[in-house]
């Protein structure tokens, strides 16, 4: 039999001397904005994705220039815990080498976007004076690790961020590369010829991602994580985690052999053994994930393919140990909550919406501002949420009312006029930087979800949480098909329509509509709105009821997820 034909990445990775490749060259290239093809691939590893101005795309094309390059920066932030200080040193970087805005993603971390060539050393340099990193924020590697947002609820808590702090800087990749070509370190390699104890030379087939999260809230929409650790709490106490394997959003359209899928758990393990068991998982999809498709090499695809027992097996030779019984566990939403809530030593912490993560001055909203002003006001804390919001943390009592002020000058405050729907919204990044985007989505859902409420309220629903979110394409960044409406883009102007989802995070929606402009969008919408409002049982959320209705088929697990909308 001959030899896999690895994919061009692998040969990339593998040629790169531990991420090195010729990324130094390719920065001090005079002639161009970009970097050369190969480093292009790298450079992700560091946290660092090149892409072009696509609203002027092909008036570049015609202008026979060259596209207007820029890069995006991902900062890693591991729980998504930063202090106010940190928040001020990335605000100047947004002012001064990006786009003159911050964006919050779905993973509790930060993007700048719009970056030239030449300021991206100097932006990485702040980025990490201030204690911060960007190295494996992006790259065939684990990503950054979620953890609760609200780490002052409770001592469960604050335990569970510590075990994803530690986590994170188990599975950061160990090459010298990052210190070397953006902070000017001394060349290591020479020293530390076997830099990735974990990864090896040709890192992990695919992205890997982790999360924490701590029943009731799904807020870190743990069953979409290659990796998730949900905390059992026996008696006030953390005793472990239910291991979850499995989760991830992305598909291709047209592809049936991608779709997405959620985590399963695989067992019950002690606090103890949560490194232990990550770098077991991690090492068994690096050896067994599929390097020859990249479609096909998530860690998802892995366990379908082999089977969970098969996997759970290989997990615990790995391990020399059995992992434990799951124990119960229920969820009951994947939201935020919003808001002044105080913690149990006296402390406030207020949720801010931000509408799909972008923090910018817009009108008299002027959000970069205003944080710039809190964060200079205020000694705490900035929590980033995975649902591209904002938490003012560790407010002392006496200090509130000043937050507050500072709330309302700013005009930032959670609107009383938003709605439960928006209140419920997250939209990927899509146009104008992202290679991928089919449709808009940051730029478009908010007006979207004005004609939604104009339906809802005429059916007196406004006040009633239902999720929504939409991606530009089927990658799933805002895991789009874990909303109760799910909208993502096939073209430009038009969506697919997916509903069924559980409101927690907890079942896949399924295609409702496809290739739907924002008129068939309304059309579809509003009659289910009306028979929401008039059939629900008690308390019963909008995706059970499309499921008890029959307006679509429950999806019961990934590899179905392509089937009909119905039954046959
Ligand atoms: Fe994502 C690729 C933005 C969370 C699945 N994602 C991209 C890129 C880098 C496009 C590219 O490859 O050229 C996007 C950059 C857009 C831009 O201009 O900034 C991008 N992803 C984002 C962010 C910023 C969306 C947001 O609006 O917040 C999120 C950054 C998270 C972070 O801080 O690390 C983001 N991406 C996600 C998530 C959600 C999550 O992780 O919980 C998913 C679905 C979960 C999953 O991974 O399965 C996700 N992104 C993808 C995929 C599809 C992966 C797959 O298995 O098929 C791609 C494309 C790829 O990897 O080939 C992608
Ligand atoms: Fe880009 Fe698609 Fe991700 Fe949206 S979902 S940011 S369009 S890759």
């Amino acid at each position: 039999m001959s030899d896999p034909v690895l994919t061009d990445v692998e040969r990339i990775k593998a040629n790169s001397r531990h991420l090195r490749g010729t990324l130094t060259a390719s920065l001090d290239d005079p002639l161009t904005g970009a970097i050369a093809d190969d480093d292009t691939q790298l450079s992700k590893f560091h946290g660092i994705y090149q892409q072009d101005d696509r609203d002027i795309r092909s008036e570049r094309k015609r202008q026979r220039l060259e596209p207007a390059y820029s890069f995006m920066i991902r900062a890693r932030i591991p729980g998504g815990v930063m202090t106010t200080g940190q928040w001020r040193a990335m605000d100047r970087i947004a002012l001064k080498h990006a786009n003159s805005t911050i964006r919050l993603t779905t993973r509790q971390a930060i993007q700048f976007h719009g970056v030239i060539k030449k300021n991206l050393k100097t932006s990485i340099a702040a980025i990490n004076q201030s204690m911060l990193d960007t190295l494996a924020a992006c790259g065939d590697v684990n990503r950054n690790v979620m953890a609760p947002p609200l780490p002052f609820l409770s001592e469960i808590h604050r335990a569970v961020q510590s075990h994803a702090d530690a986590l994170s800087t188990h599975l950061t990749p160990k090459t010298g590369a990052y210190h070397e070509i953006w902070l000017d370190g001394e060349k290591v390699e020479s020293l530390q010829p076997d830099v990735e104890p974990i990864y090896g030379d040709t890192y992990l087939p695919r992205k890997f991602k982790t999360a924490f999260v701590v029943p009731p809230q799904n807020d870190t929409d743990v069953f979409a994580q290659d990796l998730g650790y949900v905390a059992i709490v026996e008696s006030g106490q953390l005793v472990g985690y239910n291991v979850t394997v499995g989760g991830g959003m992305g598909m291709s359209h047209g592809e049936p052999a991608t779709y997405p899928r959620l985590g399963e758990v695989l067992g019950f393990c002690t606090p103890e053994q949560v490194t232990a068991v990550a770098e077991a998982i991690v090492t068994t999809q690096r050896d067994f994930g599929d390097r020859t498709n990249r479609k096909h090499a998530r860690l998802k695809y892995t366990i379908d393919d082999r089977g969970i027992d098969w996997f759970r097996g290989e997990v615990e030779r790995r391990l020399d140990s059995r992992l434990g019984v799951p124990r119960p566990h229920a969820f009951v939403g994947n939201g935020d909550v919003y808001g002044w809530q105080q913690d149990d030593s006296g402390a406030w912490h207020y949720t801010l919406f931000v509408q799909n993560g972008r923090v910018a001055d817009i009108a008299d909203r002027r959000l970069l501002s205003g944080l710039r002003r809190i964060a200079t006001t205020h000694d705490g804390e900035f929590r980033l949420t995975p649902n591209q919001n904002l938490i003012i943390s560790n407010v002392p009592a006496d200090k509130k009312d000043t937050i507050a002020a500072l709330l309302s000058e700013y005009g930032i405050e959670n609107s009383e006029q938003a709605t439960q729907l928006r209140l419920n919204s997250m939209a990927c990044v899509a146009f104008p930087t992202c290679a991928l985007a089919m449709a808009e989505s940051e730029r478009y859902l908010p007006s979207l979800i004005d004609r939604l409420d104009e339906l809802l309220a005429k059916v007196g629903l406004s006040g009633d949480a239902i999720t929504i979110r939409m991606t530009g394409c089927p990658n799933g960044c805002a895991r789009p098909y874990i909303a109760e409406i799910g909208l993502v883009g096939k073209g430009p102007g038009t969506y697919n329509l997916y509903l069924g989802a559980g409101f927690a995070g907890d079942r896949l929606g399924c295609l409702y509509r496809d290739n739907a402009d924002e008129n068939e969008i309304i059309a579809a919408l509003s009659p289910l709105f009306a028979a929401y409002a008039g059939q629900r049982r008690d308390s019963e959320r909008f995706g059970d009821f499309i499921i008890r209705q029959r307006v679509v088929r429950e999806i019961t697990a990934g590899r179905f997820f392509h089937e009909g909308p119905v039954d046959a």
